[in-house]
């Protein structure tokens, strides 16, 4: 059987196409998210279209508690995780820090920073064990630089790549790899998330690009963990041919 993948953020985005990728190729999936009913239509169509082996388990990743409980309640079969996609994440608001919102500040630090230290803190035991494991963090091109109004939400992404790096020099005594991918804008729910259900100003941040899919970074995901067993790629920035960083972007109306 091949290894057991579990996806943190599945119901959307970069989480669903990564899931469907692992899918694909045979491997056993664990899709996790808040939305339930999202989990299920997504089991059921990866069921249908490549006879996949999928483990819907719906918790909320701030909270702590349900994060072990769910963990600790996967049957014996499905317990043996290898590699781990830390994806669920989100950004609220683009308000400079004047006038940003604390409660907006909370939600970002508590899911993408928090949440992603959970569900590692609940996985790792299984990966020390095996001697054996591959944790794949969601980052983003704000884990590398800041712009007006992304404050918080970049604070948190340098902080996936500082914890990206510390879980590295933690974990290769024990042969577990961790990988950090940082996608520039790509065209998911993200901007709906960020901009609060306001379509138009979402659909603003993709005007004249052709921005980066959720498909391609499941592209990436699956490669960096295709590897050999030697080779670790650290650390991977990867933005649409049109944005060279976050102030230039070849718009082009
Ligand atoms: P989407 O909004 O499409 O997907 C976000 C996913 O995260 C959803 O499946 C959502 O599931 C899950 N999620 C959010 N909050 C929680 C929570 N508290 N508990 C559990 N799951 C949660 O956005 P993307 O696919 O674009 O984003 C995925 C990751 O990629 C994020 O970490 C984001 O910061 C990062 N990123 C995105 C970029 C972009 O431009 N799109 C670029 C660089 C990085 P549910 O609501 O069901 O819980
Ligand atoms: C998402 C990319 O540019 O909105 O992480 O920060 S950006």
């Amino acid at each position: 059987m091949k290894n057991i993948v579990l996806v943190t953020g599945a119901t959307s985005g970069f989480g669903k196409a990564v899931a469907e990728k692992y899918a694909k190729n045979g491997y056993p999936v664990i899709i996790t998210g808040r939305r339930t009913e999202r989990l299920m239509e997504l089991k059921s169509s990866l069921e249908a279209d490549y006879n996949a082996k999928i483990y819907p388990l719906t918790f909320d990743v701030r909270d702590k508690d349900a994060v072990f409980i769910a963990i600790n309640s996967l049957p014996e079969e499905w317990k043996n995780i290898e590699i781990l996609i830390n994806n669920a994440g989100l950004a609220l608001g683009t308000a400079g820090i004047e006038n940003g919102d604390i409660s907006d500040w909370e939600i970002m630090i508590d899911t993408n920073v928090k949440g992603m230290l959970y569900v590692t803190k609940a996985v790792l035991p299984i990966m020390i064990a095996n001697k054996s494991g591959h944790i794949v963090n969601m980052g983003s091109t704000a884990s590398k630089e800041t712009y007006p109004g992304g404050n918080v939400y970049c604070a948190s992404k340098h902080a996936v790549q500082a914890i990206s790096d510390g879980a590295r020099q933690d974990l290769v005594k024990y042969g577990i790899k961790v990988s950090q991918i940082c996608p520039g804008m790509a065209e998911t729910e993200f901007s709906l998330v960020r901009y609060k259900g306001d379509a138009e100003k979402a659909d603003n941040v993709y005007k004249g690009v052709t921005p980066l899919v959720a498909h391609d970074i499941a592209e990436i995901v699956f490669f960096v963990t295709s590897l050999p067993k030697h080779v670790c790629v650290r650390d991977l920035v990867v933005s649409c041919q049109q944005q060279a960083n976050a102030f230039v972007v070849n718009r082009i109306v």
